[in-house]
């Protein structure tokens, strides 16, 4: 693991790991849509976020579940501005969720910290919209499109794949001048994969290290918990703590989940474990 991640004004050790909290402005995210949808209740729900222990928020407008609505680049800013301007002072690092050139251009400019980009940066223009800023940056490997890449995921070996995938794109963001200090890396669990591949991709995350950038992991209520627990995605909490602890005990340095007061309590007993009290 890197010694610092940068990340806009901030700037982490990863003493222990950082709890990303979700606010997702859309009418059609998988688990929580049209919860937040207006631009009081995301910044309501994103300071309780805050006051529940997260340490970074990722706020997205674009739901990535296949069939949801694509979102035009107005509109998607028409979101995320007003709520990225009512919570900058909040002095916590504000991630946006975008694979829009565009959208990371005007958001940085708006004050965001990180762009979680779950393209990973494929697009040139991507790279040219963040190469020149100071924030952070998560590259996501995802097979195919957010439409069809729950159709068929297929792979010869998913972990070598996943890997080189995040490899080729670091080395692009990198030859853009980007320091690498800004990087961090996320197997994408649920973008183009099986049940299968994402277990397998959680249980080796140890033995994928790409030098020593850090990992973040999403797969708070995803199906991937769904499928084991067989519940709805609101009922998926405990199952979600169970996957999150076993990606914290692999080294995730972020966790990305959208129950910030439970994972925190869960968070803590597991430090209380590893560190003593
Ligand atoms: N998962 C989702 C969205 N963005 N970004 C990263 N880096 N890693 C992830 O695992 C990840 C992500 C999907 O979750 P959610 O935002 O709750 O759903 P939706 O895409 O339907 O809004």
């Amino acid at each position: 693991m890197k010694k610092t991640w940068r990340c806009g004004r901030f700037e982490f050790g990863f003493e222990r790991p950082l709890l990303m909290g979700i606010v997702n402005i859309t009418p059609d995210s998988f688990s929580d849509g049209n919860q937040y949808m207006r631009t009081e209740a995301a910044i309501a729900h994103a300071k309780q976020l805050v006051a529940d222990g997260a340490d970074i928020l990722d706020i997205g407008a674009e739901s990535t579940r296949p069939g949801a609505q694509p979102v035009p680049v107005e509109e998607e800013l028409r979101r995320l501005l007003p709520v990225i301007e009512a919570l900058h002072e909040l002095n916590v690092p504000l991630s946006i969720d975008t694979f829009k050139p565009a959208v990371m251009r005007a958001v940085l400019a708006a004050g965001a910290d990180m762009i979680n980009d779950i393209a990973g940066f494929q697009d040139p223009a991507s790279i040219a919209a963040v190469a020149n800023s100071d924030c952070g940056l998560c590259v996501m490997h995802m097979q195919g499109e957010p439409s069809t890449m729950q159709a068929q995921p297929q792979y010869d070996d998913v972990k070598h794949e996943v890997l080189d995938f995040l490899e080729q794109r670091v080395q692009a963001l990198l030859q853009a001048g980007v320091q690498p200090d800004r990087i961090m890396l996320d197997p994408g669990l649920g973008f183009g994969k099986t049940v299968q591949h994402n277990y397998t991709l959680l249980r080796d995350l140890e033995q994928i290290q790409l030098d020593s950038y850090p990992w973040l992991i999403g797969l708070s209520r995803k199906s991937m918990i769904g499928h084991v627990v067989n519940k709805a995605p609101q009922q998926r909490v405990a199952g979600s703590l169970a996957g999150m602890l076993a990606a914290v005990a692999r080294g995730a340095a972020i966790v990305r989940v959208h129950d910030v007061a439970e994972s925190a309590d869960a968070l803590k007993v597991w430090a209380a474990v590893e560190q003593g009290i």
